[in-house]
């Protein structure tokens, strides 16, 4: 359902940590490093597999100039989000800039830089299958849901731990 292409192996430590969200979430997903300038040919053949395959949303991270996302783009209207990834010495700046101001008509969504975006991009395809997928829905409420408590639970456990000595410290 979800297809995802690295444009180098160099950008493989960015979404390793977060490739067990496929199965928390229980989506099947495809994955492939494929370069748009090294491998220019296997990219758009990957792209048109990916359409055949039944892939919804494709996924590209890629570091300096980034021009990846946008040329899977030009392959498929499936949604591309493309992920900056800070593997220059531009630290990523680069990459933000060359994936977010793709020329009008061939739309590309963009992440933050790095890891969070990484992670942000997997919950975004999420949500867009989300659209027709009620149970995929819930999930992506109670994940959120555990954020939630994950921070009230940080507060009232760090607010314990400050609470020492002689402070004037009081609870709301
Ligand atoms: C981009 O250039 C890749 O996405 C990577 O982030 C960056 C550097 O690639 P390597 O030279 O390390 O393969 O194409």
């Amino acid at each position: 359902m979800i297809g995802i292409i690295l444009g180098s192996k160099s950008d493989l430590s960015y979404i390793e940590n977060y490739l067990s969200l496929f199965e928390e979430f229980d989506i099947p997903f495809t994955f492939k490093i494929s370069s748009a300038h090294r491998t220019p040919e296997e990219t758009k053949s990957i792209v048109k597999s990916m359409e055949e395959k039944g892939v919804k949303v494709i996924i590209a991270l890629a570091g300096a100039a980034a021009h990846l996302p946008g040329v899977i783009a030009s392959f498929t209207v499936l949604p591309v989000i493309g992920v900056p990834i800070p593997s220059s010495d531009l630290k990523g700046m680069d990459a933000l800039l060359a994936i977010v101001q793709m020329p009008g008509g061939i739309p590309v969504a963009t992440t933050a830089i790095g890891k969070a975006g990484v992670k942000n991009a997997i919950l975004y395809s999420f949500a867009i299958l989300s659209t027709e997928n009620e149970s995929l829905k819930n999930k992506l409420v109670k994940y959120r849901e555990a954020q939630r408590e994950k921070v009230l639970k940080d507060s009232k456990e760090t607010e314990e731990k400050i609470k020492t000595g002689n402070a004037k410290f009081f609870s709301l």
